[in-house]
C-alpha cells in the first residue's frame, strides 16, 4: 500500500517537476534571494511566484528585457565576471527607480510589484513602504546569500566574483536545509 502510493507520488513528482526544471536559473535564483519563494512550498514549480516581466517585456520571457531587466544587464556589462545575485543586489542596492515610476526598484521588490513596468506600482505611498521596508531590514535583505558564510547577514556582497553560469544557481539546494 504505501509502496503503491510512494510510486504515484513519483510518477506525479516526474510530471511537476517538468516546470522547475525549465524555469531559468537566473529566476530560481531571484526568486529565492529576494524571498517570493516565503509561503510558497511550491515556488519552484510555480510559474507564478515570480513573473517572467519581473525582467522581460513579454510574458514568455526571452528578448527584449524591460527597463529593470535592461538595468541588470547593466551590470553585468560593468562587471561581466559578477554572479547573477550580486549583480541583483548591486541594481537594488542602487537605489534606483528603473522604470521611474516613483517607486525604487528595492521597494517594488519588497511591495511585490514589478520593477520594470510602469503600469504595476505599489498602492501604498512610497514613504509607508519605505518605513516597513527598513524595518524589514532594509535592502541588506535581499544580500546574496551566495557571498556570504551561513547566519552571517549584512556582509558585503562582490567579496570573489565567480562564473556566471546559469548552472551555478541554487536550484540543488533551493529552500535551505
Ligand atoms: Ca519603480
Amino acid at each position: 500500500m504505501a509502496g503503491l502510493i510512494l510510486r504515484r507520488w513519483a510518477a506525479l513528482g516526474l510530471l511537476v517537476l517538468t516546470p522547475a526544471l525549465s524555469m531559468p536559473a537566473f529566476r530560481l535564483t531571484a526568486i529565492h534571494q529576494l524571498h517570493y519563494d516565503v509561503g510558497e512550498p511550491l515556488w519552484q514549480y510555480s510559474g507564478k511566484v515570480m513573473a517572467c516581466t519581473f525582467c522581460h517585456v513579454n510574458k514568455s520571457g526571452g528578448a527584449p528585457w524591460n527597463l529593470f531587466g535592461q538595468a541588470l544587464q547593466k551590470g553585468f556589462q560593468m562587471n561581466p565576471k559578477a554572479r547573477f545575485s550580486d549583480v541583483l543586489y548591486g541594481v537594488l542596492a542602487a537605489n534606483g527607480d528603473a522604470d521611474g515610476d516613483g517607486y525604487p526598484d528595492a521597494i517594488e521588490v519588497f511591495a511585490h510589484t514589478l520593477p520594470g513596468d510602469t503600469s504595476s506600482k505599489p498602492e501604498k505611498p512610497l514613504a509607508e513602504l519605505e518605513t516597513e521596508f527598513a524595518a524589514a531590514g532594509g535592502v541588506k535583505q535581499y544580500a546574496s546569500k551566495a557571498s556570504e558564510g551561513p547566519g552571517k547577514k549584512g556582509k558585503k556582497a562582490l567579496s570573489a566574483p565567480a562564473a556566471t553560469s546559469p548552472t551555478s544557481a541554487p536550484a540543488n539546494n533551493p529552500g535551505g536545509d
